[in-house]
């Protein structure tokens, strides 16, 4: 019901802010808008909006030639706005949100058919909402995001293949099915349509018995394909690619919308690997899935949860500013941290840290997504259990201190499946890491590679027949500070005469292969943490 409150006020609010720029507007333009909102209100089951709109169109008549001014529409339609306000935390937050009607679009102006259709469907559970005209059925489709569209082969104004083709990417995208209706059903106008996108072409009259089904199968269809392109499996949230185009709805929004404001968190188990080599990582799925599962019972009805990576989540709090979104998250955290996993004979239990941005303004996707990264990256440093604000904590987020990790190794898929690691794990020791590689030792003393305020990691595989590994350690020990380089070599094994130079030219550690790139992660950590900290 929310929804369709908040849905209703930025329809009016969209039509204010367009009829600004107006000089003024015709009755018969306000009477449509009026009409159409009754429409809308009417499968919305919001009645008492619904009697205001009816009580505005008695004074207006559609072969009226008044043209109304911004000081005669506005009063009226801010009113009709003000029935729409949502009152905050009216829906009780302890309640699953509901299973939504799917939400059909009608775009034809055949009056009896919409008629029949429209009243046959609402008593069937679906909400209909109708366009007599391809430009209004446009909008509407951009607007609303119907679940499925009906449409007519001929308009008054545009015809339905011209529609089609401006729909239909969309739609694809979206997965929604679009039908096309039609009362004269050619072979050719069903090959172009099918060849342009639509999932059925429909003759009328329609056998309303035989459409019901059909129409259930062609949305459970179009809905298990969206679930399973945008949710993730384990846990049931969605995916990235869900919250991308979610956070891109966000920021339109804040476009069109002055006032408009929501929040980003990006929330991340605590220690979970630990979980893990613990418990085993059927027990660390399980906690996954509880994570979620209670965040889905605690939340509101348009806040959305999707995993970003591995034990990382976000979540995007629509209308909501970021002091609401912690607090939300501080139920969460209550909720969750109180739940005893069961393992054997122990229990235990697991926290997550968050990091929160709010945005009103226009900012880039991109850019969101690093400032909540930020402040949960805060949240971690400032003991983990806890939200950071990205607002408030802003001052106290220090610059980053890049770490170096340089490879030298004559493998180049050694090389590359380094790099590839390190970039989907970027921190070592909790620095922001950066990779740079190099074939031979040579090559890298040629390269301009230091910086005297950077610290560095270099991994030199000493596996391979190379007789330049032990020149380029010592080297390096010789001609540069010791302080601010960290060596690591990578052998076969260890008791060779080669060893014993190297550990001799001062190398801090040593792995031996084969090892996986987790396993090198690890102990960077450790050395990172005790050289550089
Ligand atoms: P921090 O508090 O700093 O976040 O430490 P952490 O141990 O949570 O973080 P780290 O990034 O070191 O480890 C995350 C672990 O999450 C490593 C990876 O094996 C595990 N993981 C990622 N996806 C899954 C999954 O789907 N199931 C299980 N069981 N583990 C996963
Ligand atoms: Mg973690």
């Amino acid at each position: 019901m929310e929804k369709n409150q908040k849905l209703m006020w930025r329809r009016i609010d969209r039509k204010i802010d367009m009829w600004r720029g107006e000089e003024y507007i015709t009755e018969f333009e306000l009477l449509q808008f009026l009409e159409q909102n009754r429409a809308m209100l009417q499968s919305f089951h919001l009645e008492e909006a619904k009697r205001l709109i009816e009580q505005f169109l008695l004074f207006l008549s559609e072969t009226s030639d008044k043209n109304w001014t911004e000081s005669e529409w506005l009063p009226l339609l801010r009113q009709l706005q003000e029935e729409f306000t949502v009152e905050p935390s009216r829906e009780n937050p302890s309640q699953p949100s509901q299973e939504k009607q799917p939400l059909l679009l009608i775009i034809d102006d055949d009056m009896e058919f919409i008629t029949y259709m429209k009243n046959y469907l609402e008593t069937n559970g679906y909400q209909v909402i109708v366009a007599l005209t391809g430009r209004k059925g446009l909008e509407l489709f951009y607007e609303v995001h119907p679940d499925l569209v009906l449409l007519d082969y001929v308009l008054p104004d545009i015809d339905g293949i011209s529609l089609l083709t401006q729909i239909v990417e969309k739609a694809r995208n979206e997965f929604t099915p679009i039908m096309m209706v039609s009362a004269h059903v050619s072979n050719e106008h069903k090959t172009l349509s099918y060849n342009l996108g639509v999932w059925d072409f429909i003759g009328k009259p329609i056998n309303k018995d035989i459409f019901l089904p059909f129409l259930n199968n062609r949305l459970s269809y179009s809905r298990q394909i969206l679930k399973q392109t945008l949710q993730d499996e384990l846990t049931g949230a969605y995916n990235r690619k869900f919250m991308e185009r979610e956070l891109t709805n966000q920021l339109e929004l804040c476009t069109e919308q002055k006032d408009y404001c929501f929040s980003l968190a990006m929330v991340d188990l605590d220690h979970f690997k630990s979980i893990n080599d613990t418990y085993g990582h059927h027990m660390g799925d399980q906690v996954l899935e509880r994570f979620v599962d209670v965040f889905q019972k605690l939340k509101d009805p348009d806040d959305t949860i999707s995993r970003y990576g591995g034990e990382e989540f976000t979540i995007l709090f629509p209308t909501t500013d970021g002091e609401e979104a912690a607090a939300k998250l501080q139920k969460w955290r209550e909720k969750f941290s109180g739940i005893a996993f069961v393992s054997g004979n122990e229990e235990f239990h697991v926290h997550f840290s968050a990091g929160i941005t709010e945005t009103t303004s226009m900012s880039h996707g991109k850019e969101i997504l690093e400032q909540a990264d930020k402040a949960l990256y805060h949240a971690k440093h400032s003991g983990r259990n806890r939200t950071s604000l990205y607002s408030t904590v802003l001052e106290d987020i220090e610059p980053e201190e890049e770490l170096h990790l340089v490879v030298v190794d004559e493998d180049p898929r050694a090389r590359k499946a380094m790099t590839d690691y390190f970039t989907t794990h970027p921190f070592v020791g909790e620095k922001p890491l950066k990779v740079k590689t190099f074939e031979t030792g040579e090559q890298l003393l040629k390269s301009r590679w230091y910086d005297s305020e950077t610290d560095y990691v270099l991994l030199v595989d000493m596996a391979g027949q190379r007789k330049d590994d032990i020149e380029l350690i010592t080297q390096i020990r010789n001609s540069y500070p010791t302080g601010n380089i960290a060596i690591t070599i990578l052998t076969e094994d260890v008791e060779t005469e080669r060893m014993e130079q190297a550990l001799r030219a001062d190398v801090d550690d040593y792995i031996v292969k084969p090892f996986e790139a987790e396993e090198i992660k690890t102990r960077l950590d450790v050395l990172v943490e005790r050289m550089f900290d």
